[in-house]
């Protein structure tokens, strides 16, 4: 018989890699979304005939209930958060409800199903538990899971304390909980108010915006307190273009591609014993390294007159450095990442510019 997995969170970006793979490999899915005014099902389309759909909402707890009594999953993946940290400063008590208290509905309806122990869960923990802490040998800054956490927004601390209950299931009432420690991952799918996929878009659209103009020196720059670009021979009924307004450039992130971990999430989920593991690239690149590369993607070696640093897209708290270490993954799991960073950056910006 085919095993049957359970995503809450499938229509984001991670749900539908996910999604992909199960499939992949024979499983019956079944992806919980929220009632919301429009479709969010952009991200699955593609796969709709071959997955259940189930409306549910991980802050109601009755609704989870009735999920995993009614869908017996031998699988149960939580990818459904409010996932975006500058987001978390401003919406901190809706974010705690969906990330820290949506995980414990989760636990909770799995602890007193009947099936308890045939059900294995993963979750969706986070880099940013770590928050501005690093171990440090040879001056390379690091984090694995030994670091302690010292989280630095509304969002980490939830994710801090969604993980300390999947551990507290774990031990108190043996419930068989992972939690992968993801280190950020993008790709073509990436939510738009995220600070790769907003670069990658803005590129996009700036391209097909100056289409037909040389770059490398064609474009006119205003001054910075008009914030638009003008390029020669555009026509004069369209000549400008909002600059790319963005905030910290020098926050480094480890930066890897979703589809591979995904992958890693499904291998945490095929271990006899269950246990939390940092997946992560083993390299760090500052906002600053990601704009080198998108642009010259597109023959632009100078991109500081484009962008705009303007401080709406500060954080009250930054996260400085993430740097991961996945040698437990790839030791225990086999786990190992295929895209570089640079792959990474060039498919995403392909992506938008097609
Ligand atoms: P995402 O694209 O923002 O997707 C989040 C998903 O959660 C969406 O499907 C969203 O549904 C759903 N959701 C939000 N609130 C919900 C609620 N109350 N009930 C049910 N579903 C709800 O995030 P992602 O990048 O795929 O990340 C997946 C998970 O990994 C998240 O938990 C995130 O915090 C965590 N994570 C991500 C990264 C990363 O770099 N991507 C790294 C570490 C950890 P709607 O479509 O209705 O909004
Ligand atoms: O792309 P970001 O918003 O991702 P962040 O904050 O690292 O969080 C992501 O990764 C986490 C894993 O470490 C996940 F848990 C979380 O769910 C999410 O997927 O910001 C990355 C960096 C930050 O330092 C931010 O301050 O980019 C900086 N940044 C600079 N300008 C910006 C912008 N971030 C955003 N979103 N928008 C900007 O304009």
């Amino acid at each position: 018989m085919n095993k049957k997995a359970l995503i809450f969170g499938i229509s984001g970006q991670d749900g539908s890699y996910l999604a992909e793979l199960l499939l992949e490999k024979g499983y019956e899915v079944t992806g919980v979304t929220r009632r919301v005014s429009v479709s969010t099902t952009e991200r699955i389309n593609h796969i709709l005939p071959q997955i259940t759909i189930a409306e549910g909402d991980i802050t109601d707890g009755f609704s989870v209930n009735k999920l995993i009594s009614e869908y017996e999953p031998d699988e149960v993946y939580n990818l459904a958060a409010q996932s975006h940290v500058g987001t978390s400063f401003k919406q901190p008590s809706l974010t705690w409800d969906i990330t820290a208290g949506g995980v414990l509905n989760i636990l909770e309806a799995i602890r007193y199903s009947p099936r308890k122990d045939d059900i294995r869960f993963y979750q969706a923990s986070s880099s940013e538990m770590f928050g501005k802490n690093y171990d440090e040998v040879e001056n390379k800054k690091y984090q694995d899971e030994n670091t302690e956490f010292i989280p630095q927004s509304p969002y980490a601390i939830a994710k801090l304390a969604a993980h300390h209950l999947v551990r507290n299931y774990r031990e108190g009432y043996g419930i068989h909980g992972s939690c992968g420690i993801l280190f950020n991952h993008e790709s073509e799918r990436r939510g738009e108010n995220f600070v790769t996929r907003k670069i990658t878009k803005w590129i996009g659209e700036f391209a097909a915006w100056s289409e037909g103009a040389e770059f490398g020196g064609a474009a006119i720059i205003l001054p910075e307190h008009m914030d638009l670009v003008r390029i020669y021979g555009r026509p004069l009924n369209k000549p400008e273009f909002p600059k790319l307004r963005l905030g910290n450039l020098d926050a480094k992130r480890d930066w890897g591609h979703a589809e591979d971990y995904v992958n890693a999430m499904w291998l945490m989920l095929q271990q006899e014993t269950p246990d939390d593991y940092v997946v992560a690239t083993g390299e760090t690149y500052s906002v600053r390294d990601f704009l080198d590369i998108a642009f010259a993607r597109v023959g632009i070696d100078d991109w500081s007159n484009l962008v705009v640093i303007d401080p709406k897209f500060y954080r009250p708290a930054e996260v400085d450095h993430l740097l991961g270490i996945p040698i437990k993954a790839e030791e225990e799991l086999g786990w190992k990442r295929k895209v570089s960073f640079k792959d990474l950056v060039h498919r995403m910006v392909d992506s938008d510019l097609a």
